[in-house]
């Protein structure tokens, strides 16, 4: 891959009002609607003239939805690219636009655009750390001798589904009792997660630990365990990330064993950061956000401010 000349973002003028631009992936899932009432509720205190697309799950219909923004004259572009490859043309066109772009809870391929370069910033949670800490929670909460894991991977080719893979794996594999028998992706949604793990459930009937990389495939593996008359919580372990209320609601069943947050309130960080772009501060190429751990001893004491 040639690495592109390296340029500057373009800058953004003070003003009090500007015309923003927030392209969504899709909308199946609370998770993304929570991002989605977050800038929208930022909107009002901001003073953002906020154009909000939803992309319906489809890389291409969100490249689509970005050239509709620039041509409608948008003063800045929020983007969670929804495959790191596929986005890469919207982040391109932004640029040549003259709009500063901030990547929002996924980020890009990074052969081929980077912060301070392409686009200004990347606002959002660390997903090997996520990956890392359910799996550390795993070693240190499963008391049987053999962990037969079928993992839920997340929207393949993006970055979320990427880190909290190696995240989980290259950690898990320092405790000699698991083994990863499955990984198949289930699209981060919960119909999907619920259907590739009764698949996985007839293949691999010993399963006793599932790993989903969101909360929406760990209720749907959660229906699939039940519907094959496994007990969830008793004799398989299921671990996830997001913090969803369905799944604080789970571990308060003791359903499920842990959720790492993955926090979807990014509207109060992006007036932030822009504000501060606006004012010509220099905005690190990461802003990172610091994720919690839910679990049955804090689950009760959340479960009213989870969506
Ligand atoms: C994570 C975000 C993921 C969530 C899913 O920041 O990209 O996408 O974990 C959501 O629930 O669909």
């Amino acid at each position: 891959t040639t690495m592109s000349a390296i340029a500057e973002p373009p800058p953004l003028e003070k003003k009090d009002r500007y015309k923003v631009g927030f392209a969504q992936t899709e909308s199946n899932n609370p998770w993304r609607i929570a991002q989605t009432k977050s800038f929208e509720e930022t909107a009002e205190t901001c003073g953002w003239d906020l154009i909000a697309t939803d992309a319906t799950g489809s890389a291409a219909k969100q490249v689509a939805d970005v050239d509709s923004m620039i041509a409608q004259g948008i003063d800045v572009l929020f983007l969670p690219p929804r495959e790191e490859k596929p986005l890469i043309p919207a982040v391109m066109k932004a640029q040549a636009a003259g709009i500063p772009t901030f990547l929002v809870d996924r980020s890009v391929d990074q052969n081929v655009a980077q912060a301070g370069n392409h686009y200004v910033s990347f606002l959002g949670s660390d997903f090997i750390d996520q990956g890392q800490r359910v799996a550390e929670w795993v070693i240190e909460n499963f008391d049987g001798d053999k962990g037969i894991i079928v993992e839920l991977e997340g929207t393949t080719g993006s970055s979320p589904a990427r880190d909290r893979k190696s995240g989980f794996d290259d950690t898990i594999v320092k405790d000699a009792r698991f083994e990863i028998v499955a990984s198949q992706t289930g699209d981060f949604a919960r119909d999907m997660g619920r259907q590739v793990m009764e698949t996985l459930l007839q293949a691999h009937p010993d399963v006793n630990i599932v790993y989903a990389h969101n909360d929406e495939m760990a209720i749907g593996a959660i229906q699939a365990l039940e519907l094959a008359g496994r007990k969830p919580g008793e004799d398989v372990m299921v671990v996830s990330i997001d913090g969803t209320r369905d799944a604080l609601q789970a571990i308060i069943d003791g359903k499920m064993g842990v959720t790492v947050e993955s926090s979807p309130f990014f509207g109060p960080l992006a007036c932030e950061v822009m504000q501060k772009y606006a004012a010509g501060e220099e905005i690190p190429a990461w802003v990172k956000v610091e994720d919690r751990i839910f679990t049955a001893e804090n689950a009760a004491d959340h479960i009213d401010e989870a969506y």
